[in-house]
């Protein structure tokens, strides 16, 4: 490796895509947590009634038609509303390492690429399985990687630009030349589903971005022409489960009740109101600095989290609305898959452009956090 690579340029090689088998329509998820509504109001005759959800809500509100789990049965079980994920021996490889390997060898089978070449792994993903060892460590030894390091970094729904980010800053500082980052996103297991605002936004799946070295990467690839990142705090998207939950004393880590503060909550319309000017002002900056307009981008694959959003943020960046050929939205199928969503809509939508053909990846999310990725295609 190189300990003198600056002016390297970093590009995206390929990118992998795991997708689970279970889906959950918007009709089943209704349908159980209206069960699940019936059954807790008959039996607390003097708690606050919960209201029946809708499917025609749902799908107006969100674009989300139906999302893919790891394991539905439990989810849609109206007596558990809960994932259910059995505990794995220590000496069995954890279930987001698994999907996080899935993803990745995807990624590297379609770049040609050998594991023996790959310098690092950057697990970035919203939530982490355990505290430690990193997922990135399991996820390194499990494909088979006798050399270099991973690390986890968690930025929300942003983590995979973050990451990628990262990647290219170590490919043109010449302190690695191929890196993996991938996404496992278990979302299921910090969605409430006994939670009518939000039981409908998430869904699992995992993704993974081979970052590299351009004199290394295969002939068709994705020149990294600049990254741009941007945090700015916010509890309108929170969740405060973690370590320190037990010091709270005891029914801290309660979760049996319709709402807790331990699994995902936010005010949606006010994220909705707030990141949609940041994230449209920060990719017009961004594309101004490097000599971009709206009229040079051939595609944006935008996060996804709500199609309403997409529709706004592509509007102020292009100057018009976007069809689905200029911004595709995979969310009516996956859901918000937090930092997998772009890296999905791009990974199923890219082979179709032209060399020189310029794009944009954007996440945004919790923190608040939001990252820009412009890319150009090449051969
Ligand atoms: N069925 C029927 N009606 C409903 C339902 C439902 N399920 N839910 C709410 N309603 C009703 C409300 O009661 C309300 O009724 P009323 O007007 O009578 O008071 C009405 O519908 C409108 O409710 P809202 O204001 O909540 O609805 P919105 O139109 O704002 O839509 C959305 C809600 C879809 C949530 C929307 O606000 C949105 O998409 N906002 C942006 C959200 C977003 O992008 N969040 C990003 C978070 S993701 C992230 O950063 C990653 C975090 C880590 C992931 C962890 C994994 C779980």
């Amino acid at each position: 490796m190189s300990q003198h690579a600056q002016g390297v340029t970093p590009v995206i090689s390929s990118t992998g895509l795991f997708t689970p088998s279970d889906t959950i329509s918007n009709e089943e998820l209704v349908a159980s947590f209206n069960a699940y509504a019936d059954r807790y109001n008959a039996a607390n005759p003097d708690a606050e009634p919960l209201t029946h959800s809708s499917v025609e809500f749902v799908e107006k509100a969100s674009g989300i038609k139906s999302r893919h789990v790891m394991d539905k049965s439990a989810i849609v079980d109206p007596d558990i509303m809960e994932p259910r994920y059995p505990e794995r021996p220590n000496d069995q490889i954890s279930l987001m390492a698994e999907i996080g390997v899935a993803a990745c060898r995807d990624a590297l089978e379609r770049a040609g690429r050998s594991i023996e070449d790959v310098d690092a792994v950057l697990c970035a993903a919203s939530n982490m399985q355990r505290a430690y060892p990193a997922m990135a460590v399991e996820i390194q030894h499990a494909l088979g990687m006798q050399r270099g390091f991973g690390f986890d970094m968690n930025v929300a729904c942003s983590s995979a630009t973050f990451g990628i980010q990262t990647a290219a800053d170590y490919i043109r500082s010449g302190n690695a030349r191929s890196v993996l980052v991938v996404n496992p996103e278990i979302t299921s297991g910090h969605l409430n589903w006994r939670d009518r605002d939000s039981h409908f936004i998430f869904g699992d799946v995992a993704t993974a971005i081979l970052v590299e070295a351009k004199d290394m990467a295969p002939a068709q690839h994705w020149e990294i022409l600049g990254t741009r990142l941007k945090t700015q705090f916010s509890n309108n998207i929170r969740n405060n489960f973690g370590f320190l939950n037990r010091a709270h004393g005891q029914g801290a880590v309660d979760q049996s009740g319709p709402c807790n503060d331990k699994l995902f909550v936010q005010e949606g319309r006010k994220v909705f109101k707030e990141v949609v000017p940041m994230v449209g002002q920060m990719i017009v900056d961004h594309a101004d600095s490097l000599g971009l307009s709206g009229s040079n981008l051939r595609r944006m694959w935008l996060h996804q989290a709500n199609t309403g959003m997409n529709r706004l943020i592509a509007q102020k960046v292009l100057g018009h609305e976007a069809n689905e050929d200029e911004s595709p939205t995979v969310l009516d199928t996956y859901a918000n898959t937090s930092s997998a969503g772009s890296i999905i809509a791009f990974h199923k939508h890219n082979e179709d452009l032209v060399a020189g053909d310029i794009g944009l990846i954007c996440s945004f999310g919790a923190g608040y956090s939001a990252g820009s990725v412009f890319v150009r295609k090449v051969a």
